[in-house]
């Protein structure tokens, strides 16, 4: 594997192949049987382009052999930032096919995020988009050259300026040496609790597992069209089942540019949907905007929402306003992923995120002090399995906290399991917020308004949202005269901060209630929010 990644032991791993779970088959091998065995069905629609699976081979291909030509070698990192265009799925098959690595990250991160990626990630190669939702990727793009030189390309799809136009990145087609399957096929990054982004390896055999898994779940045949809604570099629209499950199973991927209901309603009526993904903020603005839409949306079989908790009574309403089947799904980019399943009883789709998609999947709630809780009762979910990594990539320290010594993730969230299996999210204990399903780190934002210099101390906590579920607060102490909130969030985005990261709201206290320990009280201080006031003295 990879240095600074932790494999599975040996024992575990044999496991996982005598199961059938991994099968020895990688990302750049699956695309050329899919390219033999759907040759002429379309794979991708985007815009007005609509690529045939044979044609998707055909340009990964040739994408490959350029970027071999540019100098970049198997096993290289590259940063990969493109919104929902076909070039998105060329270039992930291109770098699989080659056995470089891509790093997904998300249309929304900015120079704070970018730049410290590249670095950990020793990253050689930079693609973006032109432009994408008002913001100009090669400003970025110049930004992160100068602070990480070891970037040697930018490979811009569209308008390239000074940089590398990717469709002009190009080659014979040739054979490549096909990737181990057991090691990293590519990057996902963490939401993360800590002050930088968390790197998250995930394997050929580990990923296609759970890919392969979550298309059978979820019922895709060739004939089912997945409407990538969300950013495809999320976890969720890639692999659960996602774009990548779609492919899996000689189904049709449709990009949305923007998942908003103007631009997704048209693409569903036009090419039939009938599987998408939303977080739950989106789900709601759906529902909303088809009581009087003119579009048809009767092709939608199945919506699923995840990310972040829908409530049971938003849940209730989706057979009624969209006319299709809901699937919850309650996963994490680290791996485990649950999914209400067809055929099951209404009340599990309407009042649980589902069960794990593996039987060897295992999963422990447990108190504080680590010991299980009695069944039925609220714990923290540690899991461990077929999918779910050991480490995060170069983090030894995080690590021996993120995961215990047998090997099982702490996700930081308080679930309780019902005696099927099924998987309720009753909260979080993780110092996160979930704004609508963007996890945003409390300490990353924290880290930077200390850099501020009328900053003294700061806090960062979710408040309750009725749309968004959560809103971010940063609460500041200030040394001297106080900041105003439009000069702290001028400050985050000028240090390069992602938009989604920038708090909603600022309070300015005196002191932080703090615990028995002297440490920040976020509880009382999340309370105090709450009850509209601002933070006790
Ligand atoms: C997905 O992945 P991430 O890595 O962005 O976030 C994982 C975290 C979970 O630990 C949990 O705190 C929260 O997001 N979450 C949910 C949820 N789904 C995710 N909380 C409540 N209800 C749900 N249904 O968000 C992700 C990855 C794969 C599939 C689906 C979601």
């Amino acid at each position: 594997m990879l240095p600074h990644c932790t494999p599975w032991p040996a024992e575990a791993a044999a496991r996982y192949r005598d199961a059938g779970y991994w099968r020895g088959e990688t990302f750049g091998a699956l695309l050329a049987r899919l390219a033999a065995e759907h040759a002429a069905s379309v794979a991708v629609v985007a815009g007005p382009s609509r690529l045939t699976y044979r044609q998707l081979d055909d340009r990964a291909s040739r994408l490959a052999a350029g970027l071999a030509e540019l100098g970049v070698r198997p096993r290289d990192r590259v940063i990969v930032q493109l919104p929902n265009i076909p070039e998105f799925l060329e270039t992930a098959f291109a770098l699989f096919r080659l056995g470089a690595i891509p790093v997904f990250t998300l249309p929304a991160h900015r120079s704070s995020e970018i730049v410290h990626l590249a670095r950990h990630a020793e990253a050689v190669a930079y693609v973006i988009a032109d432009e994408h939702d008002g913001f100009d990727y090669r400003v970025l793009a110049r930004q992160v050259r100068k602070e990480v030189p070891g970037v040697r390309h930018v490979l811009v799809a569209g308008d390239a300026q000074e940089f590398t136009p990717l469709d002009t990145v190009s080659g014979p087609g040739r054979a490549f040496t096909d990737s181990d399957p057991s090691d990293v096929a590519l990057f996902q990054l963490s939401g993360g609790t800590t002050g930088t982004p968390k790197m998250i390896p995930r394997t050929h055999d580990d990923y296609l597992y759970s890919v392969r898994a979550s298309a059978e779940i979820c019922g895709l045949t060739p004939d089912s069209v997945y409407l990538a809604a969300l950013p495809a570099a999320h976890n969720f629209p890639m692999s659960s089942p996602g774009v990548f499950g779609a492919l899996h199973a000689g189904g049709r991927v449709v990009m949305a540019p923007q998942p908003t209901p103007s631009v997704a309603f048209p693409l569903i009526e036009a090419e039939r949907v009938t599987l998408t993904g939303l977080v739950p903020p989106l789900a709601l603005l759906w529902m909303e905007t088809a009581r009087t839409t003119r579009h048809d949306l009767s092709s939608l079989r199945t919506l699923q929402v995840g990310g972040a908790r829908l409530s049971n009574a938003a849940a209730a309403r989706v057979r009624g306003a969209l006319g299709c089947d809901l699937q919850q799904v309650y996963g994490m980019a680290e791996g485990l992923v649950c999914y209400t399943r067809a055929g099951e009883p209404e009340e599990f789709h309407l009042t649980t995120q589902g069960r794990p998609i593996s039987p060897d999947d295992e999963i422990r709630v447990v108190d504080a002090t680590g010991a299980d809780v009695p069944p039925g009762e609220p714990g923290e979910l540690l899991t461990r399995g077929p999918y779910t990594i050991r480490g995060y990539y170069r983090a030894d320290r995080h690590n021996a906290v993120a995961f215990t010594p047998d090997g099982f993730y702490r996700t930081g969230d308080i679930v309780s399991r019902l005696p099927s299996g099924h998987i309720v999210v009753e909260g979080r204990e993780k110092d996160q917020i979930n704004r609508g399903g963007e996890k945003v780190a409390a300490e990353e934002v924290e880290n930077h308004l200390l850099a501020h210099p009328a900053v003294r101390d700061a806090a960062v906590v979710a408040v309750p949202d009725r749309f968004l579920g959560e809103r971010t607060c940063a609460v500041v102490v200030p040394r001297g005269d106080a900041p105003d909130a439009a000069d702290l969030r001028a400050f985050l985005r000028d240090r390069g901060l992602a938009p989604y990261k920038i708090p909603d709201r600022v309070e300015i206290v005196s002191e932080f209630p703090v615990t028995g320990v002297g440490k920040i009280s976020k509880r009382e201080l999340r309370r105090a929010l709450a009850a509209g006031l601002a933070a006790p003295r």
